[in-house]
């Protein structure tokens, strides 16, 4: 009879290292301001590090500053399982959302090593760089360069509102991590599986552990540029106004008009809407605000998302308009191979699961065009995230640590 060692997972370490990472970058509110790259995410690089290192795991970061955490394996020169998520979040974000799927992936790892469990393949957590993308775009840089979805020098060229580069930022990572390896970017993949929490209230709904992630929707996201002319608030009649407040207004109301669907599926977000020189007494010369667009079917996607530049500049009045779009991803379906595989390992721990279709971008959707890729949700408190509110349970996060160890076990062996 063969015995399966199985690699069990210490909830309470789990648990312990994400109230740590969580310290970093705290805000008041009990959330995380962690930005990309900035001095708290580096900080929480090089945390992860230290956890590496204890273990004598090793590290390696790549052209683009994606972090590759190594267990060796009996052949090193085969391609290893992965699993992992990012360290980056939202302008004061929750405790939860990316930092989750690293953390669930690392512990996993630990528990293999705990277990002296041998793979035939390297097994290896990963922190993808900038996924959320308010400091530098596009979203989701660092798995899209790995995955030769974007060019690297164009990443790497790309600046923050302070007009430093993601390129310095990379660079700083390096500094602070000397220690690290060189890993070559796009090297190959044999699987990659992420966790991270719904971000919405399904699970919780039906009283569900796990979300095996059938596929997730597609978005576009814009910058809208509206120029008109600074202008004194006093002395300018309205017939004299170039007011680019009043023509980015007429923009954004008209294009709810188009992006409000009966059916409530269109996802359409005016989240950053900024006006200059904001003066109380001057008339706004240029507003700049973004879009983001999704939906789960591609026609439309693509239909509705056409229609955003006409919209802009048939409300522009006597002010131009710039539209700039900065990322288009199709709705996009894990292979079946890996939702089964993932939903096996769910009912052999008999944790309470389902299928789910992914409303938020991940990582996986990249890495998915490079290798089998699959995800695994768990629920987060009434489907909050992207909010310091975002909360999720220990035994949650534990059940999915479990079934990734499982799957690095069955994976690494494959
Ligand atoms: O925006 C997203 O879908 C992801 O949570 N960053
Ligand atoms: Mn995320
Ligand atoms: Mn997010």
């Amino acid at each position: 009879m063969t015995v399966t060692i199985s690699a069990a997972i210490n909830s309470d370490r789990l648990w312990q290292r994400h109230m740590d990472m969580a310290e970093i970058g705290a805000t008041q509110a009990g959330g995380v301001h962690r930005l990309a790259l900035t001095d708290e995410d580096i900080e929480a690089h090089k945390l992860l590090m230290q956890w590496a290192s204890t273990r004598g795991f090793s590290v390696e970061l790549d052209a683009i500053g994606n972090m590759f955490i190594r267990r060796q394996g009996r052949d090193p020169s085969l391609a290893p399982v992965a699993s992992g998520s990012h360290t980056d979040t939202q302008p004061k974000g929750g405790r939860f959302d990316g930092i989750f799927g690293v953390l669930a992936a690392f512990e996993a790892l630990e528990a293999i090593d705990d277990a002296g469990i041998k793979t035939e393949r390297p097994i290896e957590v990963i922190a993808w760089n900038n996924e959320e993308g308010p400091r530098f775009v596009p979203a989701c840089m660092g798995s899209a360069a790995y995955a030769g979805v974007e060019p690297l020098d164009a990443m790497l060229a790309s600046q923050d509102p302070d007009g430093i580069s993601m390129g310095e930022c990379v660079e700083a990572l390096k500094a602070a991590m000397p220690e690290a390896g060189v890993r070559r970017l796009g090297a190959p993949l044999h699987s990659f599986v992420e966790a991270h929490i719904e971000q919405g209230v399904e699970l919780e709904a039906n009283g569900n552990t796990i979300g095996i992630v059938t596929g997730m929707q597609g978005y576009r996201r814009f910058r809208v540029t509206v120029t008109g002319e600074d202008a004194h608030s006093g002395t300018t009649p309205r017939s004299r106004r170039r007011d680019s407040f009043v023509a980015a207004t007429d923009m954004a109301v008209a294009l709810r008009a188009l992006l409000w669907d009966n059916e409530d599926i269109v996802r359409f977000t005016i989240g950053r809407f900024e006006v200059f020189p904001c003066g109380i007494s001057v008339v706004p010369g240029r507003v700049e605000f973004t879009i983001d667009l999704r939906h789960p079917v591609a026609e439309t996607l693509h239909t509705l998302g056409d229609r955003i530049s006409d919209i802009c500049a048939a409300h522009a009045g006597p002010c131009e308009v710039k539209v700039r779009e900065f990322i288009n991803s199709d709705p996009m379906a894990f292979p079946d191979s890996m939702v089964s595989q993932i939903e096996t390992a769910a009912n052999r721990r008999g944790f309470a699961h389902q299928r789910i279709y992914s409303a938020a971008s991940h990582d996986a959707r990249h890495i998915s065009t490079l290798c089998p890729a699959g995800m695994i949700f768990i629920p987060c408190w009434r489907g909050i995230s992207h909010n310091e509110a975002e909360r999720a349970e220990p035994e949650d996060i534990a059940a999915a640590a479990q079934i990734i160890a499982d799957l690095f076990v069955e994976l690494g062996n494959a």
